[in-house]
Order: structure tokens, then sequence, then C-alpha cells
């Protein structure tokens, strides 16, 4: 990191002594994954450096947008409307942890059977380690899985922030009635604390920067259907991770910068792996910030990761909001594209089969890795469903059950292996 932020971090609160300790094994951690990786298209070291000031750059930018009365919003879904939060001139931020580094801390307050992303976000407020969170104003949370809308009443007692969504379970027309009036509650609570009223002028201008940004991320996407691909998995997911948390504006004119970059390597059939590597979707839980584990397996393993299945992933950008000429028109909207993603946490569930079918096939996929978090009971029972449609259409499936630490990182690459020769030897599972 380019300053000394410590004085910042001080006033945030945050435990300086064990927060260097993070730094330092977050860089170690880049060093040997990222960094060590060959043929890297050069429009990756902007996100180099965004990781690089990840507690630093970027805190100070939104302390600053909060002196300049912004609204700083912590969220944990992709199901938020991102745009209605842009539209009050609030700032969207991301706050899924992916590293255990708080775990006994959130042990204290919650079963040792919660999930890691779970035991992550409250470790990381606990053990004084999450500048978002302390820097945040209103903190949004959502009915999805049982852990989440439980630890979010702990949450709440702990950070006084928490507004929480009710998501509905089912995508039947109340199910959808309900959730379209949880976004016109949210504009309202919005408008009452930040003291502006939502406008059409400024929800457009909201969502064309969202609309932006999702498209960039699926330029990315549909360049990681060539062969050889032009970018890792790895690298992918980062720009991915990356999109919760910057900018909106700055890192859709970098990602179209890199795609600019990555459309050249394309059409002169420069690859980060030889054409012909076994291409594998991941499928599942999703990966927050450094949790780059799978990936690193995978791709060390002699596979390539082509897309993500996921809410860091497709999930997050696959459908646009698009135009509209009200504002009553843009909640309906948004109920829409919401209502169009496809959680474990509803039921039934079969879009989520038909996307993982129809990514596999625009991006060449010739396997799916399954991939949930231990104790992540939808994803972990959705497996099944999962596993029977991948096979039926001939494609191998691996089913991974794993958590944010390393101590199973030997057994995993095993697996991996093993699957990546299946895969190799054209033959399912
Ligand atoms: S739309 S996947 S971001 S809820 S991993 S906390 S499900 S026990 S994160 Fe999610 Fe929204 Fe769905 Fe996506 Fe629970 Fe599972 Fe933990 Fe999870």
């Amino acid at each position: 990191m380019a300053e000394d932020y410590r004085a910042m971090w001080n006033s945030l609160g945050l435990n300086l002594e064990a927060h260097q300790g993070l730094l330092a094994v977050l860089s170690d951690g880049y060093q040997s994954i990222y960094l060590s990786q060959k043929d890297r298209p050069a429009g990756m070291q902007y996100f180099d450096f965004v990781i690089s000031e990840v507690h630093g750059l970027r805190i100070v930018e939104l302390l600053k947008a909060k002196t300049e009365g912004k609204l700083i919003v912590g969220t944990f879904c992709v199901y938020v409307p991102e745009e209605l939060i842009l539209a009050l001139d609030g700032v969207a931020i991301g706050l899924c942890a992916g590293a255990d580094v708080g775990s006994e801390e959130a042990e204290k307050y919650l079963p040792r059977n919660t999930c890691a992303l779970i035991k992550g976000f409250m470790g990381f407020k606990l053990a004084g380690l999450c500048p978002y969170v302390e820097s945040a104003d209103l903190i949004i949370g959502e009915t999805t899985c049982d852990g989440k809308k439980k630890a979010y009443e702990v949450f709440d007692e702990i950070t006084k922030k928490m507004y929480v969504m009710e998501l509905p379970n089912k995508k039947s027309d109340d199910g959808r009635l309900l959730w379209r009036n949880e976004i016109k509650r949210l504009a309202e609570k919005l408008s009452a604390v930040t003291g502006r009223q939502i406008t059409l002028d400024k929800l457009k201008e909201a969502s064309r920067i969202v609309d932006a940004k999702r498209q960039a991320l699926q330029r990315l996407s549909n360049l990681r259907a060539n062969d050889p691909t032009p970018i890792s998995g790895l690298d992918a997911l980062l720009v991915n991770q990356i999109s919760f948390y910057d900018d909106p504006i700055r890192f859709t004119a970098k990602l179209n910068e890199l795609c600019d970059e990555l459309d050249e390597r394309a059409k002169k059939g420069t690859g980060v792996a030889p054409k012909g590597i076994p291409r594998v979707l991941v499928s599942g839980s999703p990966m927050a910030i450094p949790n780059w584990k799978l990936h690193s397996i995978i791709e060390g393993s002699g596979g390539i990761v082509v897309g993500e299945e996921a809410c860091v992933g497709e999930r997050n950008f696959r459908d646009l909001l698009g135009s509209f000429s009200t504002v009553d028109e843009a909640m309906e909207k948004m109920a829409d594209r919401t209502m169009g993603i496809n959680c474990a946490c509803f039921t039934p569930n079969d879009g989520r089969l038909a996307d993982i079918s129809d990514m596999s096939q625009r991006l060449h996929a010739q396997g799916v890795v399954h991939y949930a978090l231990q104790f992540c009971t939808p994803y972990l029972v959705e497996a099944y469903m999962a596993k029977n449609a991948v096979e039926a259409a001939g494609m191998p499936f691996l089913r991974i059950e794993t958590d944010y630490s390393l101590e199973d990182a030997g057994q995993l690459k095993t697996r991996v292996e093993a699957f990546i020769e299946i895969i190799r030897q054209g033959r399912g599972s």
C-alpha cells in the first residue's frame, strides 16, 4: 500500500495489529496466487492496484463521499437493487468476506456449523478488520437462507445499522408482488435516511451506470468462450469480486479497456493457457474476496475456469434493467430483473439448472464443478438436482463442499486432478 493509513483505520476503530496481520496474509496470498500467473493481460494491472488499496484508497474515497453527503450502503446479496442506492446519491459496497480470520470471534456469537461466508462477515467486524462495515451508514440484508437472516439479527445488535428486505421463497405471482413492494419500501427507507426524493432522472442516470457495468461484465464473460481463453478464471473471478467494491464508472471504463485487450488477444489466438485444455464451469455459492481457493486449485491442476454460475459471476450481471419511463415502471423492472436471478434459496429453482446448461454451451465448458460452502444447505442440497441435470446432458460433474481454510487443499487437488483427467479423456464420471 502506497500510503500510511493507520490513522484512518484507527479512527474507524479497527484492531491495528490484527488488521496488519490480515493485510500481510492477503499480500502473500496475492503474490503466490495472482502475481505468479503467466501471460496475464496488461489490463489486470489496474485490478491488482485496486486490490492493493482495497482497505486504503477505496476507504479514503468512501469517507470523502460521506463528507460530500453521500450515503454508504453495505449489501450482501445481488437481489438488492444497486441502482436504487445510486439514485439516492448512495454508494453501494458488497460486505461479504472470503477469509476465515475472524472465525474465532464469530463463533462466540454463532454456532460453529454456520457457513464460512456468514462467519466471515461477522468475524471481520468482531475482530476489528473491516473498514467497510465501519464506513457504512446503512447495511441492507435480505431474508435468503436461514443462516443469513438470523445472523442479521445479531449483526444489527452489534452494528445498529441493519435494514432487512423480505425476499420470498417462491417465484409465484404473490412472491413477485411481495418483492416489488419490498423494493418500494427500500426506496422509502433510503429517501427517509437521505432526506432526498427519488426522481426519474436520477433513476435513469443510476440505471445507465449500473447497466453499463453489467454490460462490461457480460463482455468479459463472452470473451471467455474463446479457446484458448484470453484470461484466466482467477483473473476473471477477481474482476467480478472487485465489481462489488469499486467506483462503478471507473470500474466499467477499466474493464472495457481490459476487454479491448482481450479482444485483440482472441483475434490473434493468444491465450493464458494452451488451446484445448479442459474447460470447467464453476457453479454454486458465491466467492467473496479473498476466496480464490477453488479457481487456484483447478487452474493449478491443468484446467481452466471459463465461467461462474454464481452471484460473484453471471447471476450478478446477466440481465440488464433496461429502459423505463416512470419511477413506478422502474420498480416493476427491478422486481422482474432480480426475480430472474436463480438462487438456491428459492423453491423450486429449476431456472438454475437451465442457467448451468446455457452457460456450459455458450462457454464450451466440458465439465461442471459444483461448489458449496460447508453448512450452506441451499446449495448443498441443490447439488443433487444440478448433478442429475449435468450428467443427463453427458457432462462430468464434481461436487465440492469446503470452507475458507486451506486444510483440505491437498485432498481437493487430488479430486480436481482426477476430474480434469476425466474431461481430458472425454468421458463422463
Ligand atoms: S442470491 S447465493 S448472494 S443469498 S453461502 S449465506 S446461501 S449458507 S450467499 Fe447468496 Fe443472495 Fe443467494 Fe446469491 Fe446462506 Fe449459503 Fe452461506 Fe450464502
